[in-house]
């Protein structure tokens, strides 16, 4: 399956290194077209608009090709916000994960009952929920 993995980026990278295990895991049954968005060494500063047109292009074009969105949603993100209504207009199945210790999930997501909402505390429970869809 080609996977559209979604985590924030400017609007928060504490999590980069967990989305980064995740996609790596992801990766050993299929395919994931956002890679970038676990890359611990890239910046989330400000850039040109001619790279950002490019990026939102990229982008949308892999959420028309994906065959399912899975989203960390624990750092609260503009973009992934955008990208979840984008999928859910595509009629693209869309997994959510968030730790509610740390956050308290938008109930523009929790209370849409198209998304698959799924919480979560450690990294090990993450990995299982993942497998299993
Ligand atoms: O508003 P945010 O930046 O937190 O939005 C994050 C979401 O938008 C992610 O799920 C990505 O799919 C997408 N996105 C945002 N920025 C990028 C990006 N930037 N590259 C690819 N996808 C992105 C690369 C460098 C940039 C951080 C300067």
């Amino acid at each position: 399956m080609k996977i559209y993995f979604a985590g924030s980026i400017r609007g928060g990278q504490s999590d980069t290194a967990l989305y980064h295990e995740v996609i790596e895991h992801i990766k050993q049954k299929d395919t994931v077209l956002t890679e970038q968005v676990g890359d611990v060494y890239h910046s989330a500063k400000e850039g040109s608009f001619r790279d950002d047109a490019r990026i939102y292009e990229q982008d949308t074009a892999w959420l028309r090709q994906c065959d399912m969105v899975i989203a960390e949603c624990t750092t609260p993100s503009l973009g992934v916000g955008y990208e979840l209504a984008y999928a859910e207009k595509l009629n693209k199945p869309v997994h959510i994960f968030y730790r509610p210790s740390v956050c308290s999930l938008s109930a523009m997501l929790k209370g849409n009952p198209y998304f698959h909402i799924h919480a979560y505390e450690t990294k090990k429970e993450l990995l299982a929920l993942i497998d299993e869809i």
